[in-house]
């Protein structure tokens, strides 16, 4: 390996600049990756989402490819650092939240289980936006993550798509992507070779109508406008033109006849963003001889339907005239699907096009492919439950779940190396490659020494979390407090407003004379979409809080609230291994999965949360005692919205306390820091109609939050077995599992039901 760098570099190590070296690795990588390219034989799978948040690759890779400590080992002979070398990678931006994070833990499991899958989806140019803070607001500017030196490689290869009847030409990149100890796969992207950066100005302006300047320039723009909302349909049929069309490709050079496609190829449609698969596949069907029924057929039993939310809003519903204005070539085939279901069924809530010309996504994924999943058990249930109950009574065969999960190649080995060997000297390698063995762990639950030795790494986490922070905003922690971390997208369902009136609430409690058992420090990492008001003004409140309490010498000792700049893979990585206590605290019934909530146990933080999502399968396996539960379930929450009768109003004017945190938003503390009309309307939204019931949760939440405060100071062997229990008890939430069971039963690739003639060849 040394050679090699140095024959690269054409120097040694030493005299090398971290660039020259991170130049030199890459080479290497690939190398070592194309090694590892396999032919395909039989199904292969083809994951499509607007969203791969890959986070950084050069130690990931290093990582599955087996020669991490060589060349850490190599560079501290030099006199050099690989976490060093980590910091001039820049993050690619290709996704913003849990979906898209998913999508990347798959294809690493993919890989690494040796199975055939790639991923498709856009080359952002500036991905979602880069975050920072200004007068306690977020502001936002482009991510230019292409600078420099890249992982992705560009193929050549074009394909025509037409858009609003003018031609372009996808360009596809393509990027490895290597399983531990498994296959190398790819992640197919594609491009416009005409998008210009030029044309943003002021923050991430830019005129949404130029779509050959401007396709890919930024993941989900600003939908709060027709034209943006025009935009994502021209970005999305983009990706699923292009990608259909390399598809069939692909199959027809392996010996597929387009009739046995299904043989060849499982396309996994990541939420309803890729939808437009479905008629554009057909449509190319129809163009290579193959009849609407026929085609329709085919299509159906290659591809599946992913569901990540039951949030009506977020499922998308597109005016058929946007439809027909941008993909004019797609609505006769939407219209024959529509046709196709509506002489099976006049109910109108299983049309795909709705008496108010709106074309329902989701809809035309479940009738016309042959699986559709939730991504947790609780999730599933109220999919065939309520929100999707027609169709399940139509197909109940269709409906199934998957419990997400995380890949561990990242999660642990790569972002927590000293609790990786610790946990490596008690159980063995083992648990690497099967997570299930993180079970034996929980042998060592009242082995003090043990409990001693995790808590220190837990500490020296915690300071190195510290020191990132310092370094990077200037900010320090004291980490002997105890580290309550929620970080993921802001969303009023995921309910940062609550965190934020149990600060406050803490607030009043410390002016008051009683004090919390320990020093809390409240961590967050969250970016708001830009058009969204209410997750800024959460932002805000958050920001000018953390400022009041600052200044406040009896109140900043106990408590410390710090806003993460920029929340991206990066940062969760050093968050997440330094986290004690996992905030995971939706509205029940709303957060479909949540995937920090695993990462967070798997680094041995223990849950605060409610029976949401992934919440409860977590409880299952580690146990009640190992877990703070509070709040509503999801049973009372439905009924609540059934009936229709929830009032904030009476909670705020009935309970004192509550009412004491919700007045202060906008009372004279704040307001001599923050903003007036931003606090003003959190404080008008939450007593007006606070949507995702905050304050029937209160209570609950401040009682259970404190009792783990108390538990973690006033009995650190307790808590230390909890934190040991959380990381044995999280095997199951591997993506391992997760992949190898949509293998089992929706997938199954590398099997052909049907033997071709020719005979099958490598693709590339
Ligand atoms: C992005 C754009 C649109 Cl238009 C709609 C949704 C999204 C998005 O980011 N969704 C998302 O991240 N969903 C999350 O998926 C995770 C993986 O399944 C779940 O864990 C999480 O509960 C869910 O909110």
């Amino acid at each position: 390996m040394k050679a090699r760098l140095e024959a690269l570099c054409k120097k040694s190590i030493a005299e090398c600049s971290y660039e020259e070296i991170y130049r030199a690795l890459m080479t290497i990588v690939k190398e070592e990756s194309k090694a590892r390219e396999k032919a395909v034989k039989g199904r292969k799978l083809y994951y499509i989402s607007a969203e791969f948040l890959i986070g950084k690759l050069l130690s990931n890779n290093l990582i599955n490819l087996g020669i991490y400590d060589e060349v850490d080992g190599l560079l501290k002979e030099s006199g050099k650092s690989l976490a060093e070398l980590e910091e001039i990678e820049p993050e690619p931006s290709l996704g913003n939240g849990g979906l898209g994070r998913l999508a990347a833990c798959f294809l690493d499991s993919l890989a690494t289980l040796d199975l055939p899958g790639d991923g498709v989806g856009l080359m952002y140019h500036c991905g979602l936006f880069r975050q920072n803070f200004r007068n306690h607001c977020q502001n936002e500017t482009p991510d230019y993550w292409l600078d420099g030196a890249q992982w992705a490689e560009d193929t050549g290869k074009t394909y025509e798509v037409s858009l609003a009847g003018k031609e372009y030409e996808a360009r596809l990149y393509r990027l490895d992507v290597t399983g531990y100890d498994g296959r190398t796969n790819k992640l197919n992207l594609f491009d416009l070779d005409t998008v210009d950066e030029g044309i943003i100005s002021e923050g991430i302006q830019f005129d949404k109508t130029e779509i050959d300047k401007n396709l890919t320039l930024f993941l989900y723009p600003d939908d709060s406008d027709d034209e943006g909302r025009k935009l994502r349909i021209y970005q999305q049929y983009l990706m699923v033109s292009a990608g259909a069309q390399m598809i069939l490709e692909e199959c027809e050079k392996r010996g597929c006849k387009l009739h046995d496609l299904a043989d060849y190829a499982a396309i996994q449609i990541n939420d309803t963003h890729p939808s437009m698969v479905i008629p554009e596949l057909i449509r190319l069907l129809g163009e290579k001889g193959i009849a609407f029924e026929e085609a329709a057929e085919i299509v159906t039993k290659t591809c599946a339907y992913t569901n990540h939310t039951i949030l009506a809003e977020a499922l998308e519903k597109w005016p058929e005239s946007y439809l027909e204005e941008v993909v004019p070539q797609l609505m006769p085939v939407i219209r024959k699907l529509d046709e196709a279901v509506k002489e099976k069924t006049d109910r109108e809530d299983l049309a795909i096009i709705d008496k108010g010309h709106l074309v329902h996504m989701a809809n035309m994924d479940i009738h016309f492919t042959h699986s559709t999943n939730g991504v947790a058990a609780l999730h599933t249930e109220i999919l065939k439950e309520s929100e999707l109950n027609q169709f399940y009574q139509l197909y109940p065969e269709k409906f199934n779940n998957k419990t997400n999960g995380i890949t561990f190649r990242r999660w642990l080995l790569s972002c927590n190396h000293e609790l990786t060997e610790y946990i490596e000297s008690l159980i063995g390698p083992g648990f690497k490659k099967d997570a299930s063995e993180l079970k034996k762990l929980a042998a060592y639950g009242d082995d003090q020494k043990v409990l001693k030795r995790l808590m220190e790494i837990k500490t020296a986490n915690k300071k190195k979390f510290s020191d990132w922070l310092f370094k990077k905003q200037g900010v320090a922690l004291k980490p002997d407090s105890i580290f309550s971390i929620q970080s993921k997208r802001l969303h009023e369902y995921k309910r940062q407003q609550l965190n934020l009136l149990y600060l406050i609430h803490q607030y009043f409690e410390i002016k008051n004379g009683h004090l919390p058992a320990a020093p809390i420090t409240a961590v967050f990492g969250a970016k708001a979409a830009p058009a969204y008001i209410t997750a800024k003004n959460i932002i805000h409140a958050l920001l000018t809080l953390s400022k009041v309490v600052e200044k406040d010498p009896e109140v900043s000792k106990w408590i410390q609230i710090v806003l993460v700049e920029n929340y991206n893979v990066t940062a969760a990585e050093k968050m997440i291994p330094a986290c004690d206590l996992s905030e995971q605290i939706s509205l029940a019934s709303k957060e479909a999965s949540g995937t920090g909530n695993m990462k967070f146990m798997l680094n041995g933080a223990v849950t605060l949360g409610t029976m949401d999502g992934a919440n409860v399968e977590i409880a299952d396996c580690v146990g009640g005692e190992n877990i703070y539960i509070f709040g509503q379930s999801s049973r009372q929450v439905i009924r609540l919205y059934e009936k229709g009768d929830y009032c904030a109003r009476e909670w705020y004017e009935t309970d004192p306390n509550l009412r004491r945190a919700v007045d202060f938003i906008d009372g004279e503390l704040m307001l001599s820091e923050g903003d007036e009309g931003s606090l003003r309307s959190l404080k008008n939204e939450l007593v007006g109609k606070d949507w995702f019931q905050t304050f029937p949760d209160f209570n609950a939440y401040v009682v259970r939050k404190n009792q783990a405060v108390t538990d973690y100071a006033v009995n650190p062997e307790k808590w230390a077995k909890m934190a040991l229990l959380n990381i044995s008890g999280a095997g199951y939430f591997s993506s391992d599992r997760t992949i190898a069971e949509y293998n089992e039963d929706i997938w199954h690739l590398g099997e052909t039901e049907e033997v071709s003639g020719i005979e099958e060849e490598a693709v590339r």
